[in-house]
């Protein structure tokens, strides 16, 4: 790659392109298994539901490169397989989880979208809807009680997800024990088939940020400079003080709600808005446009992810699948908690 100065046109300030090429390097990696999965799903090799990330790569690949590994928190739902990537889950894991592997993080046991490593600071998912607001707060207090008062704990959710209950007691919570949370809300204008105009009335979501006492961005869900931009900024001042931040990202779900689902009922007249733009075009163009990579460095790039992709799908496709009688049954936390010495979490 094109070797970069540290500010560059095309970024925001305090955006290198080596960290846009990092974000880059996810999204593409994340969109290349997921086209993998789905196919797989289609042609019947997959038990279970498949959620895709489509068009909300950028905005959760962002999130995580802003995170530390090994020392902040980050709790992924079904659409941020990028931002799983970008947190250091490999490759291997959701090949491993999607095809029922033994050797898989969840042992072949838990539905696809409900992996995780809490020992890396991921929690396993619970819900969609609002369930991992309230599990990063108590991780959070957690390091806190431990004398840990650094760790950022961040979390992702729907449009739809902040109409629940759920969403609300735990921002509350946070605001009024000003932990260093950060929730990324991905605006992606439907809730399974429910169109934002039906799901919430006031004017733009990152309005509630203040009745919560928490700051609040909106960002363009499509452009990764900018989401780079706003959770540097966002992670910053959660880790310095500054209490729960709230980002919203505008974009659009560029797929069905899960494999299952055509979304046919997504209108072409949103589709042609610059929300329906494709954040991995996008942010192609720009590393072409600015030189910060060559045509064929970016092919090879594709070639590379599409090769990953293959060879953690064939290994997993070679693991043995679980033996319902050689199983413990153990819950994977209490799994963990048994074989750590040290617990952070
Ligand atoms: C209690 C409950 N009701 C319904 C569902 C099914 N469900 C899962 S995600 C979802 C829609 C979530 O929409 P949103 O929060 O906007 O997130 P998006 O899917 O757009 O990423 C629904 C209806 C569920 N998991 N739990």
């Amino acid at each position: 790659m094109t070797s970069a100065p540290v500010a560059l046109p095309g970024l925001p300030d305090g955006i290198t392109a080596g960290r846009f090429l990092e974000g880059f390097h996810f999204m593409l990696l994340a969109r290349t298994l997921e086209d993998k999965i789905a196919a797989l799903y289609h042609s019947g090799k997959i038990t279970g539901g498949v959620y895709l990330g489509r068009g909300q790569e950028a905005f959760s690949a962002a999130l995580a490169v802003c995170l530390r590994q090994g020392h902040d928190i980050f709790a992924p739902l079904i659409r941020d397989q990028a931002g799983r990537m970008a947190f250091g889950e490999d490759i291997l894991d959701t090949a491993r989880t999607y095809l029922g592997s033994v050797k898989g993080p969840m042992k072949g046991r838990d539905g696809n979208i409900h992996r995780g490593r809490p020992d890396k600071g991921m929690p396993a998912m619970i819900s969609h809807l609002g369930a991992m607001i309230s599990v990063v707060c108590g991780m959070l207090k957690a390091r806190q009680f431990r004398g840990i008062s650094d760790t950022v704990g961040a979390t992702c959710i729907g449009d739809g997800g902040t109409s629940t209950g759920a969403f609300h007691e735990a921002l509350n919570l946070a605001a009024v024990e000003k932990l260093p949370l950060v929730v990324a809300i991905a605006n992606n204008q439907f809730a399974y088939s429910t169109a934002t105009d039906r799901q919430y009335a006031c004017k733009d979501l990152v309005d509630r940020a203040i009745g919560y006492g928490a700051e609040g961005y909106s960002v363009d869900g499509t452009d990764l400079a900018a989401c780079l931009a706003v959770f540097d900024k966002a992670v910053t001042r959660a880790r310095t003080g500054h209490g729960p931040q709230m980002v919203v990202g505008n974009l659009l779900r560029l797929c069905g709600h899960g494999a299952h689902d055509d979304g046919s009922y997504i209108p072409e007249t949103i589709k042609s808005t610059p929300l329906g733009q494709d954040c991995l075009k996008l942010a192609r163009q720009k590393m072409i446009d600015h030189r910060w990579a060559t045509h064929s460095e970016l092919e090879a790039m594709e070639a590379a992810a599409a090769e990953a992709v293959q060879q953690a799908v064939a290994q997993a496709q070679r693991d043995p699948a679980p033996d319902p009688a050689a199983e413990t049954w153990q819950p994977l936390a209490s799994r963990w908690l048994l074989e750590t010495d040290h617990p952070t979490t």
